[in-house]
C-alpha cells in the first residue's frame, strides 16, 4: 500500500552527535526511504528506528535555542490563554519548556520522554512527566481532571503508532476540549524541495488531507488550520472530537484541502517529480561546493541541525568540504555531526577575516541568522543555502 518515491541512502541517527572518543566506532545506520500511502495520502519514512534510541536522556535539541521559536511559542501561548482560558493544558513533547513556561505553573503539564530536557522544566517548577505519551500516562495525568487543551508541536509526527497517540488524546481530552498540533507542512516541504525534513525522527510529514483521514478513525476532526513560518512553513491544526459542536469547521480547512489537492498531494506522480528534483538539487549543491572548495575558500556550517544530517550524508559532503559547524546548543558543542563527522564548535559571531562562506544548516532561521550576521554579510561574507534550491547568497 505504501509506495516508495525517495531514497536518501543509508543515514545515521540524525541527533546522535558523536563524542570524540567514539569517532572510530561504527555508527548505526538505517536506510532512509520515503513513501506515499495511496489510501490515506500519508507520507512517511519506510523504516523506523525504536523511539528509545532517539528520544532518551541525551537528546540534544532544545526548542529555546532560537529567538524565533521563543517568540512563536510565547505569542501562541498568549493567544490560547485569551481565546480559550484553559484550566488544564497538556503539552506532548514539552522539550525544554519553550511553550509551557508561558503558562501559570498550576494550569499546565508537560510530557517529555527525554530526561535531560524534562529535568530543565521540572527544576523550574513545571509539572513534567518524563515518559512517552500513551494510554497509561494519559490516564495518570487526567485521573482527576481532563485537559481542555492539548498542544503538541513537532512531536506527533515523531510517533509511529497513531492508536497510541490519538486513543490517549481521546482519553485525556474533555468532550469540549481541543487538540492543537503543529508540524511542518508537507505542501511547503514538497514545494520548497526541503528533502532534509526527512530523517529518522520525522516518521511522517503531514498534509491536511492525510491528517483528516487518520483522525476520522478516532472520531476526531480538524476545525481550523493556520499557517506558521516556523521550521520552513508549518501547519497548526485545531482538532476536536466529532461530537463537540462548540466549534464550527472554518472555511480555511476546505481552502487548504483544495490547495493540497490542486497541487497533487493525493497523487503518486507528484512525489515522483519531487524525487527527481531532489537529485537535481543534490547535484547543484555538489557543484557549488566543488567550485568553492577548489578556490580554497574557508567554508563552515551554521546550525548543526538534524536536517543537516540528511543533506550532508545524502550528498556525501564531509570535512573536506566544511571545516566545522557553529552551533549555540550546549549539548552539541565539541561533538561531531553523525556520519560526516564534521566537528561542532561553540558559536561565535561570523568574522569575514576567518570565514568566507557559511553553509546554512538552519535555513529555517535564515531571517534571524542573517540579521545577526549582518556585519559578516556587509563585509563580503557569503552563505550557501540549499532550500528551495542551492545557491550562494
Ligand atoms: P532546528 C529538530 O530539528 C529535531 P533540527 C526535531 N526532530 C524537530 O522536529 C525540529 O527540531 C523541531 C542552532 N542555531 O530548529 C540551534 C544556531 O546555532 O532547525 C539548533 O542546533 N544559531 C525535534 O535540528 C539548530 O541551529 C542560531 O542563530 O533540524 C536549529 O535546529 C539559530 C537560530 C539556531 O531543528
Amino acid at each position: 500500500m505504501i509506495k516508495k518515491f525517495l531514497d536518501l541512502g543509508y543515514q545515521p541517527l540524525a541527533n546522535s552527535y558523536l563524542l570524540k572518543k567514539y569517532l572510530n566506532h561504527k555508527e548505526e545506520t538505517f536506510k532512509l526511504e520515503v513513501g506515499f500511502n495511496k489510501k490515506n495520502y500519508l507520507v512517511s519514512i519506510l523504516k523506523t528506528v525504536p523511539k528509545e534510541k532517539m528520544f532518551n536522556k541525551d537528546y540534544p535539541y532544545k526548542s529555546s535555542e532560537s529567538i524565533t521559536m521563543q517568540k512563536s511559542f510565547k505569542n501562541f501561548a498568549k493567544k490560547i490563554i485569551n481565546n480559550y482560558k484553559p484550566k488544564l493544558v497538556i503539552e506532548i513533547g514539552s522539550n525544554d519548556g519553550a511553550f509551557i513556561k508561558n503558562f501559570n505553573k498550576n494550569s499546565v503539564v508537560g510530557v517529555e520522554p527525554c530526561k535531560n530536557l524534562a529535568q530543565i522544566t521540572k527544576k523550574k517548577g513545571y509539572k513534567t512527566y518524563s515518559d512517552y505519551w500513551g494510554l497509561k500516562l494519559a490516564s495518570k495525568i487526567t485521573r482527576n481532571q481532563k485537559a481542555d487543551l492539548i498542544y503538541s508541536a513537532n512531536t506527533l509526527s515523531h510517533i509511529e503508532n497513531f492508536n497510541e497517540i490519538f486513543e490517549s488524546i481521546n482519553k485525556a481530552l474533555s468532550d469540549k476540549g481541543i487538540l492543537i498540533i503543529e508540524d511542518p507542512s508537507l505542501l511547503k516541504c514538497i514545494q520548497n524541495l526541503a528533502y532534509d525534513q526527512f530523517y529518522c525522527e520525522h516518521i511522517y510529514v503531514f498534509s491536511t488531507i492525510a491528517l483528516r483521514e487518520v483522525l476520522k478513525k478516532f472520531n476526531l476532526e480538524i476545525f481550523d488550520v493556520e499557517k506558521t513560518n516556523t521550521h520552513g512553513g508549518s501547519n497548526r491544526y485545531y482538532i476536536k472530537k466529532d461530537t463537540n459542536s462548540l466549534y464550527k469547521i472554518r472555511n480555511r480547512v476546505e481552502i487548504e484541502i483544495k490547495k493540497e489537492l490542486s497541487f497533487g498531494l493525493n497523487k503518486f506522480s507528484t512525489y515522483q517529480k519531487f524525487a527527481k528534483k531532489v537529485k537535481k538539487s543534490k547535484n547543484e549543491l555538489l557543484k557549488i561546493f566543488s567550485s568553492l572548495n577548489s578556490k580554497k575558500l574557508r567554508i563552515i556550517g551554521y546550525g548543526a541541525t538534524a536536517k543537516s544530517c540528511t543533506v550532508l550524508n545524502y550528498c556525501g559532503l564531509g570535512k573536506s568540504n566544511i571545516k566545522y559547524f557553529y552551533d549555540t546548543t550546549s549539548y552539541k558543542i565539541n561533538k561531531y555531526l553523525p556520519g560526516s563527522k564534521i566537528p561542532i564548535k561553540k558559536y561565535k559571531r561570523l568574522n569575514h577575516k576567518e570565514i568566507d562562506v557559511a553553509f546554512l544548516g538552519a535555513w529555517n532561521f535564515k531571517k534571524e541568522i542573517f540579521k545577526k550576521e549582518k556585519s559578516f554579510i556587509k563585509k563580503g561574507g557569503r552563505f550557501i543555502v540549499h532550500v528551495p534550491y542551492p545557491k550562494i547568497i
